[in-house]
């Protein structure tokens, strides 16, 4: 028996089969999770759909986590078939396009800023208010994505760099808020990974060969070694780790200077 039998994991965030989320619903699957999934749109729908599906699962719930309205209906929808749940997923991004190149002062705007904080970081506070009562008393987990630019100026990154930031404080404050309830909450903070949201960022490529020459394992992470690791943070196994930033980068972070 895997060592998520019995969990009921709620997956936000899949877009593909490349994406972060779907590494994370594989290895919860192959715990022994039950799985459900949300889509963003109507564009995204029938391919999440059969993504579920190749995991067992036919609880495909629409929601854009852009408003309230949409994130409490999910809930009232998925309480038609579950009435708890163990573990939720966030692994959801978004700035806009032109500001994540770039000169940062010149490029950022107040509007991309509100945008980038709402979506990034804002929202899991938002589904956290909303499957509380369904995910505490019980032990229960909450976790997301970030990534290194939350912690180190780098070039493009820009405002979505401020809003990891601000998702890795979130993280801290909802788990001291919801450790009396039982609901751990962490983030994995993974290295470059080629997804859909990684598609048409400038130099892509440069920076995963500058990670394979320069991490200590010499390698990029898959969607695959992400997933193991929230499938393990997500479990009972972690049951004394909450409000963590937990780095799933090959090491790379850990370098001070290379080259010599
Ligand atoms: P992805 O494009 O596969 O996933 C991003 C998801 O965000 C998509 O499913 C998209 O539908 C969803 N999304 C965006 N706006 C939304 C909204 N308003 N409502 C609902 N869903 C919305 O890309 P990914 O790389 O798997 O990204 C997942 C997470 O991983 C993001 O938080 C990202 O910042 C983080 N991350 C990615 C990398 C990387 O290099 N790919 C590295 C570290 C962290
Ligand atoms: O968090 C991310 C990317 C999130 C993201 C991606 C897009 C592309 C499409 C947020 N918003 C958008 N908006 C879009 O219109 N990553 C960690 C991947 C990533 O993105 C970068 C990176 C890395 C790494 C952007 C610049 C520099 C490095």
């Amino acid at each position: 028996m895997g060592f998520l039998a019995n969990k009921k994991a709620l997956i936000i965030g899949v877009a593909s089969n490349r994406s972060i989320a779907w590494g994370v619903a594989k290895a919860m699957h192959e715990q022994g999770a039950e799985l459900a999934f949300t889509y963003q749109n109507e564009r995204l729908q029938s391919r999440v759909e059969k993504l579920a599906k190749e995991l067992d699962s036919n609880i495909v719930l629409p929601c854009d986590v852009a408003t309230d309205e949409n994130i409490s209906d999910l809930f009232t929808q998925l309480g038609t078939h579950w009435s708890e749940f163990d573990i939720l997923v966030h692994s959801v991004a978004f700035a806009p396009k032109e500001e994540l190149e770039g000169d940062f002062v010149e490029n950022t705007t107040r509007e991309g800023s509100k945008l980038a904080h709402d979506i990034s970081s804002y929202s899991l506070t938002a589904l956290a208010k909303a499957a509380r009562p369904m995910m505490s008393g019980h032990p229960s987990a909450i976790m997301s994505l970030t990534y290194l630019g939350a912690m180190k100026a780098m070039p493009n990154y820009n405002v979505m760099g401020l809003a990891k930031a601000s998702l890795e404080a979130n993280t801290r404050y909802m788990a001291y808020a919801l450790g009396p309830d039982n609901i751990r909450v962490n983030c994995i903070s993974a290295g470059p990974i080629r997804t859909l949201a990684a598609a048409g960022i400038g130099d892509f490529r440069k920076m995963l060969d500058h990670v394979e020459q320069n991490a200590p394992l010499r390698k990029n992470v898959s969607i695959d070694e992400v997933g193991n690791a929230a499938a393990f943070l997500c479990s009972d196994l972690a049951s004394g780790i909450t409000g963590e930033i937990t780095y799933v980068d090959a090491g790379f972070n850990i370098v001070g200077m290379t080259g010599y």
